[in-house]
């Protein structure tokens, strides 16, 4: 490879500019430990020129009202059949209890497709949480969510995303992503929302001004040539929607029994959310999701390109379901203390990245 073209791509990915796509696959190529440190250093010096040494987090909450889901996607611990042990399906009234108890800033809302929580469940679900919590942030549904609703539901997605807005959803998570590489689709999730889907169903919602995040998954036999090309699509579409907020690499979680028994390394993950930072100009944030990535490597993660840490979740499901050695949720003190120790100065956001203003008192347990 050209030594010049991976100066070049780092000396602009430090000043924001745009990588061509050489530039970006340039960085992924041959990564020695002196070029790790460099690309960490890039990625460090474009987060400080857009977010100086503020780290934010949100007060959250993860809801998954049932974990019963049929798609089969090879990577995932948390689905369970009908009859299996774990399968569990929780009551409107327990998640309206959760939510008066906690009294999040954010419900981030997903769950496995099934009809017991069906179409028309998952929409009064929302107009729920939206009249009993008029300021509750509601990140609710993936695009899978949204591709199952609109089938199941006889409607198109241009309809269930109206009303679900109507009801009161704000944005969109991410997830559901996986990798745009079709090579992967059909190997390990073919029963759900195609790469070309998710991209299509995200940009329909920015037409309908639903802001939206992207996840990649990583770590479960994909190639570098493979993550490069997601960020290159993604950077695509932010082009022509611009409504992606925030983009969130997700670590493989082995769980047990797997087809691959380790995840990516903490210096591989560190390397991702770098290069993420450098080929994704456009999409502001960049998440270090610490259930995944270990609460340390998240922290450390801030120092390579990352803005934001998540949130506290009090109860995380998916990555823990398939082994992750977390804690299922933090307190916002430990939070507080996380990101400090790791040289930031945590700020407490809202749902969509703005400083949070009067922030109530009381924590997670
Ligand atoms: O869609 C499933 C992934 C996603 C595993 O938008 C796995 O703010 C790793 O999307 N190992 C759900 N990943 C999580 C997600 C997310 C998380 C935090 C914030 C946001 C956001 C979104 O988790 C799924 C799937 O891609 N997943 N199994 C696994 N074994
Ligand atoms: Fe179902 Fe989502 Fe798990 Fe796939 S990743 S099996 S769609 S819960």
């Amino acid at each position: 490879m050209d030594k010049s073209i991976f100066e070049k791509a780092l000396n602009k990915g430090a000043l924001c500019e745009r990588l061509t796509r050489e530039e970006a696959y340039s960085l992924a190529e041959s990564i020695t430990p002196d070029r790790l440190h460099r690309l960490g250093n890039a990625a460090l010096s474009n987060r400080q020129k857009r977010f100086g040494r503020e780290a934010t987090y949100v007060f959250n909450i993860q809801i998954n009202p049932s974990n019963i889901c049929g798609s089969g996607c090879t990577f995932c611990n948390y689905a369970a059949s009908k009859t299996a042990p774990h399968a569990y399906v929780m009551e409107e009234s327990e998640i309206l209890e959760k939510v008066e108890r906690l009294r999040p800033t954010e419900a981030h809302i997903v769950g496995g497709l099934n009809q017991i929580w069906s179409y028309r469940r998952s929409l009064g679900l929302i107009a729920s949480l939206r009249s009993n919590f008029p300021d509750l942030h509601i990140k609710a549904y993936t695009a899978v969510e949204i591709d199952y609703f609109a089938r199941t539901g006889k409607l198109s997605e241009s309809d269930v995303l109206d009303q679900l807005k109507e009801a009161g959803m704000d944005a969109m998570p991410g997830g559901g992503a996986e990798i745009f590489s079709e090579r992967l689709y059909r190997l390990h999730w073919k029963g759900k929302t195609s790469p070309k889907n998710w991209v299509r169903i995200h940009q329909l919602a920015h037409s309908k001004k639903i802001p939206t995040n992207a996840t990649m998954l990583f770590g479960f036999g994909d190639t570098w040539e493979e993550r490069i090309e997601h960020m290159l699509i993604l950077r695509q579409a932010q082009d022509d929607s611009g409504g992606f907020s925030c983009f969130i690499p997700l670590p493989f979680q082995p769980g047990t029994g797997r087809f691959i028994e380790q995840g990516p390394t903490p210096l591989e993950t560190l390397s991702v959310l770098a290069i993420s930072r450098l080929v994704l100009d456009n999409i502001p944030h960049l998440k270090s999701y610490w259930p995944m990535t270990g609460l340390e490597t998240g922290a450390a993660g801030l120092s390579w390109g990352a803005d934001d840490m998540d949130g506290t979740i009090s109860e995380e499901k998916i990555a823990h379901l398939a082994g992750a050695a977390t804690p299922i949720g933090l307190a916002r003190t430990k939070m507080m203390e996380t990101i400090s120790m790791a040289g930031f100065t945590p700020v407490e956001r809202d749902g969509m990245f703005g400083e949070k203003e009067n922030i109530a008192q009381g924590d997670f347990e």
